[in-house]
């Protein structure tokens, strides 16, 4: 994968809350092409391996509970600066802590149930896309 690209969830609490066609909206109005897109959900095998760096964080058992709880977006982006853009696109982890117009600051519930997730780096964006499409499901 090269690097004008990341990796996002809608994450369950944003799929409950009804947010997806506004939250698709902001990606592609921000200039995000989708080149990869599937409605799923994450077994406890999945969250526990793709949250895998968290392991030891004391909201690791929290983290994977919410992840499988419900029906996720998994989606691969294409932009120039696609993780940064899409990083400043989202805000800050915490909502309370987000840019006023951010994703999470419109969407988001709290510092666990955030609505999106958002590759922190190119290496991470590959792994996290290849976790979820096979090289024929991107377009
Ligand atoms: P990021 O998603 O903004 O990159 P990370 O620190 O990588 O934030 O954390 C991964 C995810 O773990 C967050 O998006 C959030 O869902 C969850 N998380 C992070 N910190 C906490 C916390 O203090 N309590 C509960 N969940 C958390």
């Amino acid at each position: 994968m090269s690097t004008n690209r990341t990796f996002t969830m809608i994450k369950p609490d944003a799929v409950k809350n009804g947010h997806i066609g506004a939250i698709l909206e902001k990606i592609t109005a921000a200039g995000f092409k989708i080149v990869a897109m599937k409605y799923t959900q994450l077994s406890l095998r999945d969250a526990q391996e793709f949250y895998g760096v968290h392991s030891e964080r004391p909201f690791f058992g929290e983290l994977v509970e919410f992840m499988t709880s419900g029906t996720i977006v998994a989606a691969i982006l294409e932009k120039e600066n696609a993780v940064e853009d899409f990083r400043a696109l989202i805000g800050a982890t915490n909502p309370a802590d987000a840019a006023e117009g951010t994703i999470r600051k419109m969407f988001a519930t709290s510092i666990g149930e955030n609505a999106v997730h958002g590759s922190d780096s190119d290496e991470n964006a590959a792994i996290e896309g290849s976790f979820h499409f096979a090289g024929r499901e991107i377009y």
